[in-house]
């Protein structure tokens, strides 16, 4: 069976914009929300052409199990897509985990993700907040205070930000967002900014319950998509429901039947045409389809982005290949690292001589699993390695940094190699400890640090810090660390910085 085209539903809602309704060119009513793959019981997606034209998905799925989800997939493990199309901000929500909301509602539980497909100047969405217990919720619910704690996230066309169940949330005024989360429609309203209805009313808000799931601390991640022909597939979320890949065509892209379920596949950018054995569906912009488990590998034609949703059955225990190993040669698929190249031209103006040294000499490469800095608690894993070069003696080194958050402190561990990790305080004091395979070193936030290759091999070292951190190296430069370490033949010597 091919791609499923399915019959959006459109719904009113109080914030709705119309920039959906212009792209499809259609008339417009107040519809804010369309639900374009939907099994849920708010509504039924039902086939839009072929054979089985008037049919529900729900149907399909009833009289083919197997072949429409896919062996072991269930119930709760059904996605969900829909556009949500803001003039105004949605009310600052929560969702319930899969347990809370059958228990409470008789529903599934809401993990969701948003790309954004337009966005006004200066647009933001809510995704999270600084609470740091449900009490202290309580008291800015009584005292009128939580718009000052709501974490605030400014988004553009081609953000994506992921929203497990859990975290407080508020898509902002002036965006339409593609939604793909789980099959879920229970929203706990928390608070809706005082406003009133088309009927003069307040809105009903459900504090007591949305006290039952909020996660405090808990924040929505935002990741940025540049286009990427060569990347293929970029992995965006992989929340423990479901994955959304992101994939930016040129030309065609061979969509092989990889999970052995059911997947969404939808068009946010540029159109396409999906060649698959029994024929061929148009996708145009804003489009969705649903790829029936029994779905062949499928062509895509085209110049556009398309996201891919695929469910990770809960029936099914996923054992996963870890995101990479750490001499980060056998880099898995599902994670894209970050690579910076130190060469001698970048960093020359620190060695005391570089005369008759190759300017593009690579002194140091730094690989990273980045964190992501808007994220509190968020942290990055780098490995720095520096090569055995020296400089008319001077042994290579890091540019070295203070942290911009001088209360985050770092953690290096010596993997391959020897060199000395420099320490400096802001009175200029100067001092080191040695770095070999297996050494560990804790650094204080308040002081710079730069690692020192004094060997004959490269020196290796895994770092990890919390992006928040930053880098502070307008200070190092204006102050240097207090020694130079020179090596002559086997001699380590240390000079006073001059
Ligand atoms: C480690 C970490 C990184 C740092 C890198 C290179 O991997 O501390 O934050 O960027 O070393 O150091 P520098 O930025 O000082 O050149
Ligand atoms: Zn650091």
């Amino acid at each position: 069976m091919g791609p499923i085209r399915l019959t959006p539903i459109y719904d009113k809602t109080i914030w709705a914009g119309n920039r959906l309704a212009k792209i499809r060119n259609r008339e417009w009513n107040g519809e804010g929300t369309s639900w374009e793959i939907s099994v849920h019981p708010y509504a039924q997606s039902v086939i839009a052409d072929g054979e089985q034209k008037g049919k529900t998905l729900a149907s399909l799925i009833e009289a083919d199990h197997d072949g429409i989800l896919g062996a072991g997939v269930t119930d709760e493990d059904l996605l969900r897509c829909a556009f949500l199309d803001a003039k105004d901000s949605l009310s600052v929500q929560v969702h319930p985990g899969e347990r809370y909301a059958r228990e409470a509602e008789n529903d599934h539980g809401k993990t969701e993700a948003w790309y954004i497909l337009d966005a006004d100047e200066g647009a933001e969405l809510v995704a999270g907040s600084d609470f740091a217990s449900k009490e202290e919720i309580r008291t800015a619910v009584k005292n009128g205070t939580i718009e000052q704690h709501l974490y605030r996230i400014p988004v553009k066309e081609g953000d994506f930000v992921q929203v497990p169940s859990g975290t407080l949330h508020a898509l902002g005024a002036g965006i339409l967002a593609l939604e793909i989360g789980t099959n879920s429609n229970t929203t706990y309203r928390f608070y809706d900014y005082n406003r009133k209805d088309r009927d003069g009313n307040l809105r009903p808000l459900h504090i007591e319950k949305s006290l039952d799931v909020v996660v405090c601390g808990q924040t929505g991640a935002k990741v940025s998509t540049p286009v990427d022909h060569r990347a293929k597939v970029k992995r965006i979320a992989d929340f423990p429901e479901y994955s959304v890949d992101l994939i930016d065509v040129a030309g065609e892209y061979s969509l092989s039947a990889w999970p052995a379920s059911f997947r969404t596949l939808s068009c946010v950018k540029g159109e396409a045409e999906l060649l698959e054995e029994s024929g061929s569906t148009a996708l145009a912009y804003t489009e969705s389809v649903f790829l029936p488990a029994s779905c062949g590998d499928i062509t895509v034609k085209g110049d556009c982005r398309l996201l891919v949703g695929t469910p990770k059955p809960r029936a099914v225990m996923d054992i996963r290949e870890p995101r990479f190993v750490t001499d980060f040669s056998k880099v898995s698929s599902s994670v894209t690292l970050s690579h910076g190249i130190k060469r001698l031209k970048d960093i020359a103006s620190y060695y005391r001589n570089t005369e008759g040294v190759d300017p593009e000499t690579v002194l140091y490469e730094v690989q990273c699993d980045d964190g992501n800095p808007d994220v509190p608690g968020s942290l990055s894993y780098g490995l720095t390695t520096i090569y055995p070069n020296r400089i008319n003696d001077e042994c290579p080194f890091t540019k070295g940094h203070w942290h911009m958050d001088e209360s985050v402190e770092e953690v290096y561990e010596g993997e391959a190699g020897t060199g000395l990790l420099m320490y400096m305080n802001h009175d200029g004091m100067t001092w080191c400890e040695k770095v070999f395979p297996g050494s560990v070193h804790h650094i204080a936030g308040t002081l710079a640090h730069r690692l020192i290759n004094t060997g004959d091999e490269p020196l290796k070292v895994r770092a990890v810090w919390p992006p928040s951190a930053g880098h502070n190296y307008d200070e190092v430069t204006a102050h240097p660390f207090g020694f130079r370490v020179y090596r002559k033949g086997t001699e380590i010597k240390v000079i006073p910085h001059e």
